[in-house]
């Protein structure tokens, strides 16, 4: 496993596998780099680096779209898998099962070094200014210009126990004020709560341009209480390099390129949102949220800003579907059910998980039942409402094929389950009002397998090959066929 410890490490791989392109002419912050990475994303184009952007000196750059999908087909994953340290041709199931092993690596704290890079520029007092970075305007509607879409932003608890590194928006108030979505079921909202309660402002850092494993894993579902940058650590086998921050007490990963820090107000709120998002339509303005006043801006030299542009699926939250996937997998698998392969579409905007399931091997009573609890009792449940349940000898990436079983195999009553509201994600956009207020909505599984009290002979085989003709047929044919004068194999 390759290991890349620093943002422009993982440029220079991306360069090696076609997986970046490099932008030289001039482009404006305001609407149009946004426009430029809606297309890239629509057309699975690679990785974008803006190095001349309007109204700003060359010496600052922006990353766009850092891990979404790359045509060829065969690197779909490809900026994933390699911030991952996996071969850039690994495919979604092979990265999900990798990932479904995270929660089981042993983990490795951060290493703390005494000085790194990020603090090449340290800006401080009068000297701060978030305009002088040059954070885009992304979609015609949003509330503001987003600097965190690709980022990781570090909290802790009260008494300093628990850092947590996660992955939440963060948009620009004015030249020393940040606001961000602090939702109180996140890690981050919990940490929130405990500060309000002690009546004093949460310090903060928000880290951007950081080895790409980071904010991958912080956009990942690590249960409360452990740091994600412990899991980094444990999954390359070597603590991650942290170092001071300049005004709060906290530690940042030392491979940032830009470092924010500062306390999130816990009486002082901004307008926040609205922001196209990642199911593909414009949200509402949030609820207001915090201020995060800004007490120190530090930076690389030549400093590189990662931005992601959410929209219509195929974006950056496609990382989402296989880390979501994968946690799926490891929940199944700790409750013991013969759950086989997950998979979440890469253009089902998380909202779709499709699992194979050995219904030989399941001893209980109600297996979708069962499935149905394992998932929406745990926090990685509320982003999926959805769930296709096929049999074990369907490719759960094959659209063809899961097509075919949902409409041949899934029986509209029996075979479609729903569920009583449970907490859910309040993004989705065929949620009613009162639902994305109270967070709770009915959830739904499609059972695309036959009933396990039919006899052996009622029970429809497939007609293809391989199942219906006898073997020797099969090779007779396989044999002869260029006999046949076909043009194709
Ligand atoms: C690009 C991207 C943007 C995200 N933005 C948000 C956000 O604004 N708010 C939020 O609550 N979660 C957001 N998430 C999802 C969280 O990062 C994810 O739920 C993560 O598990 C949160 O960390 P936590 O479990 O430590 O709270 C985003 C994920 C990605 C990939
Ligand atoms: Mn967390």
């Amino acid at each position: 496993m390759k290991h890349i410890k620093d943002l422009r490490e993982f440029i220079i791989k991306l360069e090696k596998e076609d997986l970046v392109h490099i932008v030289d002419e001039e482009v404006d912050w305001n609407l149009e780099i946004g426009a430029i990475l809606r297309i890239v994303n629509e057309k699975k184009g690679p990785a974008v680096l803006f190095t001349n952007i309007k109204d700003y000196p060359k010496e600052w750059r922006i990353l766009g779209t850092p891990v979404g999908a790359s045509s060829p087909e065969d690197k779909l994953y490809g900026r994933i898998a390699i911030s991952l340290g996996l071969e850039p041709d690994a495919n979604a199931v092979e990265i999900i099962e990798q990932l479904s092993t995270l929660r089981d690596h042993k983990l490795i704290s951060p290493k703390v070094v005494a000085t790194a890079k990020c603090k090449e520029n340290i800006l401080l007092g009068e000297n701060i200014n978030l305009l002088k970075i040059p954070i885009p305007y992304l979609h015609d509607g949003d509330g503001g210009r987003y600097i965190g879409t690709w980022h990781t932003v570090i909290t802790k608890t009260v008494d300093g126990k628990f850092v947590n590194w996660g992955m939440y928006r963060v948009m620009l108030h004015d030249e020393k004020t940040l606001t961000g979505l602090v939702v109180p079921t996140q890690h981050i909202g919990m940490q929130f709560a405990q500060w309000k309660e002690k009546n004093q402002d949460m310090p903060f850092a928000i880290v951007i341009g950081t080895e790409p494993a980071i904010p991958l894993i912080s956009s990942m579902n690590v249960p409360y209480g452990i740091c994600e940058g412990d899991v980094v650590g444990g999954y390359f086998g070597e603590g991650v390099e942290v170092v001071q921050c300049e005004t709060v007490d906290l530690q940042v990963p030392a491979s940032a390129e830009i470092v924010i820090e500062g306390h999130v107000s816990i009486n002082e709120l901004c307008d926040e949102g609205p922001f196209g998002e990642y199911t593909g339509f414009m949200t509402f303005a949030s609820k207001q949220q915090p201020a995060f006043h800004v007490s120190a801006i530090t930076h690389r030299n030549n400093p590189i800003l990662t931005v992601v542009c959410p929209g219509k699926p195929i974006d950056d939250h496609v990382c989402m579907s296989l880390s979501l996937a994968g946690d799926a997998l490891n929940i199944f698998r700790y409750k013991n059910l013969p759950v086989l392969k997950t998979y979440i579409p890469p253009t089902a905007a998380l909202h779709l998980l499709i699992i194979t399931v050995d219904k030989q091997l399941y001893k209980g009573e109600d297996l979708i039942a069962d499935i149905a609890k394992a998932i929406w009792t745990d926090k990685v449940g509320t982003l999926i409402p959805k769930i296709i349940v096929l049999d074990k000898d369907v490719d759960p990436m094959n659209m063809d094929d899961v097509i075919w079983s949902f409409s041949t195999k899934c029986h509209p009553e029996r075979g479609t389950r729903i569920f009583p509201p449970t907490a859910v994600f309040p993004l989705s956009p065929y949620l009613s009002k009162q639902e994305k207020h109270e967070r709770k909505s009915a959830t739904i599984i499609y059972d695309c397998t036959f009933p396990n009290d039919w006899e052996s002979d009622f029970i429809p085989q497939k007609v293809v090959l391989e199942s219906l003709w006898p073997e020797e047929i099969q090779k007779k044919v396989e044999a002869k066929w260029e006999k046949y004068g076909f043009s194709f194999k």
